[in-house]
């Protein structure tokens, strides 16, 4: 398999460079003007990272199809050589958020190693109760966790039991729990029984896991279900998170609420309440929950920054959520799409760390509605791309990581050595 060499990248940057110092001394100009100081701003970004999904690198599908493209990943080594790639190119992404049973191995130590290998370590465990897996004894049509037969939900009790186990093995501290429970017809299961066998269930799992773990509640509106979820809200999950204890937070997937959802205040709240655990970073027009981030609404994901750097500040360096990137490519190039979504995301947040928040406070106590939504969007309207772009060559990265991912010719050795995928299954992932 074609490897992505440090020396490579030296090579793809070379032609950029003169145009880049001169794009980054002319923002550093800029930002000195408004008392921000370029190097720390940089500093800042090198440290920022997001883990990329294990599923996000094969091509996703729809309920009506699924267009397999050229060197998918086979295997969940395949997977994590993929990761590397994104990860070398962009400094972005030097975890992985693995998906089981989908990445299940024999020998866990094994692909610890083989991560490492490609400068990789894990993140938070996913697990999977809303498929039906070859040879399961019980299914999970009628659910898992929230099942009205306890023979079921001690069967999904077991798997994320052992997904904990998993992570163990490959130093995660994190298990992420979405569950697709829940109705397609009004009556057809008690709302407030469902939620009861959830917190049960949920109570098994919480008691299984390590002190230094974190569980992650994902809630997500709907689909599968589609007359009501369990977990579809962050009140839902921030009652359960608040039941199960301190090692449980919520998750926020920015795909999983209504069109019109204000998503920056639930993670306003939630950071307040020391119950924001993580994130799935994605994005969403309609029904979809997992287009690429920032392809559709770019200035929502600097809100949520916004008030993750607020909360930074008042809450100080223990307010530490789980980054992570939810995505499913139908029509790119995976490598390319997460790629693109990890400099999307640290462009957001690059941004946000522009705000004045001191006039912006003052602004907001003075009731000067206007002056205060300048002061916010002052971030947003500024072009950090120089500036990521320095962090990322400085940690050794790409100047243009889709450019020499291109020039690499990474993907048509893969298609060269991984064999076609058969076509034609539908699937949401
Ligand atoms: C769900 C949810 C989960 C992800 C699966 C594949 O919609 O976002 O986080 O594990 O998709
Ligand atoms: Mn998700
Ligand atoms: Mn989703």
């Amino acid at each position: 398999m074609s490897v992505i060499t440090a020396d490579f990248i030296i090579d793809q940057n070379r032609a950029r460079l003169a145009d880049h110092r001169e794009d980054f001394d002319a923002l550093a100009r800029k930002l000195v003007r408004r008392g921000l100081d370029a190097e720390t701003l940089v500093r800042d970004a090198m440290a920022f990272a997001v883990a990329v999904p294990s599923w996000g690198v094969g091509t996703g599908g729809t309920r009506f199809a699924r267009f397999p493209g050229p060197g998918e990943p086979r295997n969940v080594f395949d997977k994590l050589a993929d990761c590397g790639v994104i990860n070398t190119l962009t400094r972005l992404t030097p975890t992985v958020s693995p998906h089981f049973p989908w990445d299940k191995v024999t020998d866990y130590s094994e692909l610890r190693e083989v991560a490492k290998s490609h400068g990789l370590a894990f993140d938070a465990i996913n697990s999977n109760t809303f498929q039906d897996q070859a040879g399961q004894p019980l299914s999970y049509k009628f659910g898992s966790l929230t099942h009205t037969d306890k023979a079921v939900r001690e069967q999904a009790i077991a798997h994320n039991i052992e997904c904990v186990e998993i992570g163990r093995a490959l130093g995660s501290k994190a298990l992420t729990v979405w569950i697709g429970d829940g109705s397609n017809f009004a009556g057809q299961s008690s709302l407030a029984r469902a939620f009861d066998r959830y917190l049960d269930s949920t109570a098994a799992i919480y008691r299984a896991l390590p002190d230094d773990w974190r569980m992650l509640l994902e809630h997500k509106l709907f689909e599968p279900a589609f007359y009501s979820t369990v977990i579809s809200d962050w009140g839902s999950s921030y009652l359960a998170a608040q039941r199960l204890g301190p090692k449980a937070q919520c998750l926020v997937d920015l795909g999983h609420h209504a069109p019109t959802v204000n998503i920056e205040q639930i993670v306003a709240r939630l950071a307040r309440f020391g119950k924001l655990g993580g994130f799935h970073f994605n994005d969403s027009k309609y029904g979809d929950d997992d287009l690429d981030a920032a392809s559709v609404s770019p200035f929502r994901l600097y809100l949520v920054f916004n008030e993750l750097a607020e909360a930074t500040r008042t809450i100080g360096p223990s307010f530490a959520p789980a980054y992570m990137i939810d995505q499913s490519h139908n029509v790119t190039d995976p490598i390319e799409s997460l790629m693109q979504s990890a400099i999307e995301i640290a462009r957001a947040r690059a941004q946000a760390q522009l705000v004045d928040a001191e006039a912006l406070a003052a602004a907001q106590e003075a009731n000067d509605a206007l002056a205060a939504h300048r002061l916010l969007k002052a971030g947003f309207l500024t072009d950090v791309s120089s500036l990521i772009a320095e962090a990322r060559l400085r940690a050794g990265g790409a100047l243009d990581p889709i450019a020499a991912y291109r020039a690499s010719g990474y993907r048509a050795a893969a298609a060269r050595e991984r064999p076609v995928v058969a076509a034609g299954s539908a699937g949401i992932v």
